[in-house]
């Protein structure tokens, strides 16, 4: 499957990303449309939606480092194993991640950086990055997007069980008084614990930073914003998660137009995590908020192929510190297209599809859909189809031009796969 992609992209024997040149090898899966996005560092743009909201959450946080520059080549070890990710943990697959080669990789989150992040001292401090999974097609996934981890440690000592209780009574009094609605959750539960070597009253007051932390972030950004109705309260509600890197974890999803919207990822961090970074005697709490998921509520942005759009009647919406509903430029049509094949032998994973699609089709396409699946009752052979729709965002795309685009990813199919037969 790998050597599959790695065909249709590059064909030299190494892969430059950032100047930076790395010998490519079998797990090598890294595409030249992910290559293209790599220097776009859109959070660095201040006038860009994802660069206006990483503002506002750093001036929430005004005494956390914030940090907005370090490089989307990790190490798996980065990535996974400093942050006590099993073996078999799907994340590490080549359909999920993609891999520069056997020991580089694009970050999948943030996290990645918290082992470095902690060990230089920092105790306190939001981090800001693009991230890169591979992943299915639609109007809220892309293989691109950007994170924001946030992370507070405390002294195990009595001083750092003060300034817990001392926070923790300044953001409940806040958010006592606001027009909010928290559905909330135990902080600690048996099926979500308290990490063995912590004292339970101590995980659950660090558990409560957070939340009130986050709650109070959310209150900033979305309040008054969120919710159609005049006066109507914002909703948020906490759910128990897992992640292997923090315990107890949760995620938080906020209704924005009669749905609920997961926005991000969190927990007590990992003892073994501080370990790793050398902090002694500390606990605390890190988050990851998905900046395009939250952007798209608050800027009403319809469609996350838009976040990369060079197109002036996007970009000239937006200024720094400020958000208003974003004015969508007419719609385009949409042309639809089917593909049908016979599976290779070893099948192939819907994710290497989807970015064969990509990567002869760039951000034209906006949607990949598995119509149909066929076994021959007689060979047993395996055929798929998968119907793309073609959009363009800035202009009306003729029949013609949709074809031309089409026939590149038929010409791809068959070009990677020569025995793969387009019925
Ligand atoms: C993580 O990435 C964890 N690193 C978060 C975390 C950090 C947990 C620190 C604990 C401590 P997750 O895969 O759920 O978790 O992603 C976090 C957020 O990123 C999601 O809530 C969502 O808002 C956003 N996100 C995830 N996948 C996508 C996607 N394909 N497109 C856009 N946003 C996404
Ligand atoms: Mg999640």
């Amino acid at each position: 499957r790998c050597l599959l992609l790695s065909r249709t992209s590059l064909p030299d024997e190494v892969v430059t990303v950032l100047g930076e040149q790395y010998p490519k090898d079998a797990k090598t899966n890294i595409t030249s449309s992910i290559l293209s996005k790599v220097s776009r560092k859109l959070h660095l743009q201040p006038s860009h939606p994802i660069g206006i909201l990483r503002s506002l959450i750093e001036a929430h946080y005004p005494s956390f480092t914030a940090l907005s520059n370090f490089s989307p080549v990790v190490t798996p070890a980065m990535n996974f194993d400093d942050l006590s990710f099993p073996l078999d943990h799907p994340g590490r697959s080549l359909t999920d991640s993609y891999y520069i080669n056997a020991h580089r990789m694009l970050r999948t989150h943030t996290s990645a950086h918290e082992v470095e992040t902690f060990a230089k001292g920092i105790r306190q401090w939001l981090l800001t990055a693009d991230v890169y999974r591979r992943d299915e097609i639609d109007g809220s996934h892309y293989p691109v997007f950007h994170q924001m981890e946030g992370a507070r440690i405390f002294s195990h000592d009595p001083s750092g069980i003060r300034e817990l209780e001392e926070d923790n009574a300044r953001l409940a009094a806040r958010l006592a008084k606001a027009n909010i609605v928290i559905e909330d959750i135990p902080h600690v539960t048996a099926t979500n614990p308290a990490q063995p070597s912590h004292d339970p009253r101590h995980a659950e007051l660090v558990a409560l930073n957070l939340k009130l932390s986050l709650n109070s972030l959310i209150l900033d950004i979305f309040g008054g914003r969120a919710n159609a109705g005049e006066g109507e309260p914002l909703r948020v509600r906490w759910i128990e998660a897992y992640f292997p890197f923090t315990s107890p974890s949760f995620e938080v999803e906020v209704m924005f137009g009669g749905k609920w919207l997961e926005i991000l990822g969190c927990g007590v961090v990992l003892q073994s995590t501080l370990d790793k970074a050398k902090v002694p005697n500390s606990i605390g709490w890190a988050f990851g908020l998905g900046l395009e998921r939250i952007a798209m509520i608050l800027y009403s942005i319809p469609d996350i192929r838009l976040f990369w759009s060079e197109d002036p009647r996007f970009l000239s919406q937006f200024t720094p510190g400020q958000i208003k509903t974003f004015k969508p430029f007419s719609k385009y049509p949409a042309c639809y297209k089917d593909v049908s094949f016979w599976l290779p032998d070893q099948a192939m994973h819907e994710n290497d599809f989807c970015d064969l699609v990509r990567d002869a089709a760039g951000d034209f396409v906006e949607d990949v859909k598995l119509v149909d699946a066929f076994t021959h009752p007689k060979t047993k052979r395996n055929s798929q189809c998968f119907r793309i729709n073609y959009r363009s965002m800035d202009r009306s795309l003729s029949n013609d031009e949709a074809n031309a685009l089409h026939a590149q990813v038929v010409s791809r199919l068959k070009n990677v796969c020569v025995y793969l037969l387009v019925r």
